[in-house]
């Protein structure tokens, strides 16, 4: 087995509980726990868990989910099944389609799968645990790819995502922490995060995703949604909503990241950050529209990494597991600081290596370009980066 040396000077911590392997959203279903299978066999058969402090998470509590999320909701979730969940409600029946209306989020996007409480409170507690361990200062960067759910609501199951584990993470930050910035770079919107954090000054949330009101879901996120227009409310300008068009490769990303994300730190000071690192943005996959190749994707993670400031990373979406799995390891190895040495070609020897085929069993295959033209122009580019500069003068002031 490869061996992977602890970083110098900093330590990284890796929260995960292989149970949330076990839960299954539905064979039609594009939310496959399959990809963290994928990713937790690329880090361990890298070696990369022997730089890291590994911690099993525990499930979270009823009460810590209360902590954002609405009571009620947290005990409907506690108790649905899909046995009982017509006798429950038995207007959810009258659908041909599963469920045919939204209490709580439920539908076809958000099933009740046998299982589901286990998984949302497992995923939440990795998030939590990780920004307790920023907190306490015993870990420098946390890593939980299981979490990311970032558009759940409070008393809403939507998108995928039924517990707001980022929301929770954030909670935890802000007792230690004066200032938290959120960088999302799932090809989604950020909607759930953004909601929460919408009327203050301690959270400053910054999306990059397709953005099309009636086509690409959530459908939120336009440039000009910039937090509470009153100017007596704290929160205004502190949301950075990055719209884009499809197919952005990872030149025209690699620019407006930079661009958008060093003027946001310098001027909002953050004392931590959390990166929600949703690897549907990356080129072939199910859900997403953009060009993002692995290193593209990663070069975002260096990024915020070169600023030395307390970093939760998390997961999120990504539809195309293998993918999914290949940007995670890498992303793992840019934290721990092995990126410059680890093989591009997968280890001989690890577990489900088959997965890998289809692209050659390399780390790094051609994501980008030839199945997407990029409609992103320089122009639009550069009207996003001026917006931007525009918005965070008025924070200054
Ligand atoms: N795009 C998309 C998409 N596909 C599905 C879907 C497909 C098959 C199924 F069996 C079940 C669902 N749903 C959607 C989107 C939701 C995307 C969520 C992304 C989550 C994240 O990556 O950001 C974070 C984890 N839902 C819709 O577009 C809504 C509908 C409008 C269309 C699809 N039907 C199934 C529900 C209503
Ligand atoms: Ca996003
Ligand atoms: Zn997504």
């Amino acid at each position: 087995q490869n061996g992977v040396a602890r970083p110098k000077g900093y330590t990284v911590s890796w929260h995960y509980n292989p149970s949330v392997e076990n839960h299954h959203f539905g064979q039609t279903h594009p939310m496959k726990p399959w990809r963290l299978t994928l990713t937790k066999s690329l880090v361990l058969s890298y070696g990369m868990h022997q730089a890291m402090d590994s911690y099993v998470s525990r499930a979270a509590t009823k009460e810590e989910l209360a902590e954002f999320h609405k009571d009620e909701y947290v005990d409907f979730l506690s108790v649905a099944t899909p046995q009982n969940i017509y006798e429950m409600y038995p207007e959810l029946a009258t659908g041909t389609l599963g469920y045919s209306s939204h209490i709580f989020g439920v539908g076809d996007d958000c099933p009740i799968f046998d299982g589901l409480f286990e998984f949302c409170s497992t995923y939440t507690g990795a998030s939590i645990d990780a920004a307790r361990k920023l907190c306490a200062k015993q870990s420098d960067i946390a890593i939980n790819w299981s979490g990311g759910l970032h558009h759940a609501k409070k008393g809403e199951a939507s998108g995928f995502c039924y517990v707001n584990d980022i929301v929770l993470a954030i909670l935890q930050l802000l007792r230690y922490h004066s200032r938290v910035l959120y960088i999302d770079i799932d090809v989604h919107h950020g909607d759930g995060v953004e909601q929460a954090f919408w009327s203050t000054d301690r959270v400053m949330c910054v999306s990059f995703h397709k953005y099309d009101k009636e086509v690409f879901f959530p459908g939120t996120g336009p440039l000009e949604s910039t937090g509470p227009i009153h100017p007596d409310n704290p929160g205004k300008n502190y949301t950075i909503n990055v719209p884009l068009n499809d197919g952005i490769d990872d030149e025209s990303y690699d620019y407006l990241f930079r661009n958008v994300i060093d003027p946001a730190i310098k001027i909002f000071h953050p004392t931590a950050i959390v990166l929600q690192c949703g690897a549907d943005s990356l080129g072939h996959d199910r859900l997403g529209c953009f060009n993002l190749n692995i290193r593209g994707h990663g070069a975002c993670v260096s990024f915020v990494k070169s600023y030395g400031i307390p970093l939760l990373v998390v997961g999120g979406g990504g539809y195309t597991p293998r993918n999914v799995a290949r940007a995670w390891a890498h992303e793992t190895s840019i934290l721990i600081g092995a990126d410059r040495t680890l093989d591009p070609a997968l280890p001989e020897h690890m577990p489900h290596r088959d997965a890998f085929r289809k692209e050659g069993f390399t780390l790094f295959p051609n994501l980008g370009g030839w199945r997407r033209e990029n409609l992103n122009s320089r122009a639009d580019i550069e009207k996003i980066i001026r917006h931007v500069r525009e918005q965070l003068a008025g924070i200054r002031g």
